[in-house]
């Protein structure tokens, strides 16, 4: 749970550190889970010759940079947002989170369609993620909502492994302009010439922690300069006035007062909701592209 100083920093500053407030057993059951759905695409691969070395003997926090070089489609079942495991509904359902959520949220509480995993592996462009706010990639029926980002590092983030930065305060400005960068995704990029010039701060995290921050707020990760492998999960959470603003993925209901025979509670019922999801049209909100933008300087 948050302290009273803790909520008051979170709505000031657009982001706070929660220290070690996820169990240990629920990151240690996704890092396996994450293991096990790398083995197996691994020996798919090599079934059909795009991988000829397994690795076995590499854990967590290297074994997919080996296999990578092999096949950049290793990471594809645990990136593409399509890993819906028991495990990893286990992290979204934590109750640890869901109370820190419903001091944000109220009783009623979503969680997002829009959840990912992110490994960042050592000094690969494709991990490098761009100044954004969660808000751009959202539909603006939830612009004037809170929906918080719970960013959960999967092993210590630190700055050499690529943490968060944010810019503190920026969040009670609205949804900045944005493009889409040509870069490797995700690749929306808050506007240079509509940038802040507030100074960004580095949030390094340890397991149990959670980063928090606010749709609004502009953060980005930079590149990986240590040799392991920064794996993070980052999940969103909000009211049910916020509206299907991810309508390309399945949210659940994690929590309720109201409609108690409505949570959903077995991550079997979780998966049949993620995998049987027909998306509800795309969002409304448009960004130009690189070579459509103009840029000042
Ligand atoms: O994990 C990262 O490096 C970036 C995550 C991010 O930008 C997000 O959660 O919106």
């Amino acid at each position: 749970m948050l302290t009273q100083s803790q909520l008051e920093q979170f709505h000031h500053d657009g982001f706070l550190v929660a220290r070690d407030i996820v169990p240990r057993a629920v990151i240690r059951d996704l890092q396996e889970e994450i293991d096990q759905t790398i083995d197996t695409q691994a020996r798919a691969l090599q079934e059909t010759g795009e991988i000829t070395e397994l690795h076995e003997a590499l854990g967590f926090l290297h074994r997919a940079t080996e296999l990578c070089r092999q096949s950049p489609r290793i990471l594809d079942p645990v990136t593409n947002g399509t890993h819906c495991g028991r495990a990893m509904f286990g992290l979204i359902a934590c109750s640890a989170i869901l109370d820190v959520m419903e001091q944000l949220l109220g009783r009623e509480i979503i969680a997002s369609s829009i959840y990912r995993l992110r490994p960042k592996l050592p000094n690969r462009p494709e991990g490098v993620v761009p100044w954004h706010q969660d808000a751009g990639y959202f539909d603006t029926c939830a612009d004037e909502h809170l929906v918080p980002t719970c960013w959960v590092p999967l092993m210590n983030a630190t700055v050499d492994t690529g943490c968060m930065e944010v810019l503190p305060g920026c969040h009670r400005h609205g949804v900045f302009r944005h493009y889409w960068a040509e870069i490797k995704a995700p690749s929306l990029s808050i506007h240079p010439d509509h940038m802040s010039d507030v100074e960004p701060i580095a949030v390094p995290a340890e397991v149990g922690d959670v980063v928090l921050m606010t749709n609004m707020t502009p953060h980005r990760s930079t590149d990986n300069r240590s040799g392991l492998i920064r794996w993070a999960a980052d999940l969103r959470y909000n009211a049910p006035q916020a509206g299907d603003y991810g309508p390309g993925e399945a949210s659940f209901l994690a929590r309720s007062r109201a409609r108690p025979g409505d949570v959903v509670t077995d991550w079997r019922e979780f998966a049949r909701l993620r995998e049987n999801h027909v998306p509800a049209g795309d969002v409304d909100r448009k960004w130009l592209k690189q070579d459509e933008e103009t840029f000042l300087a």
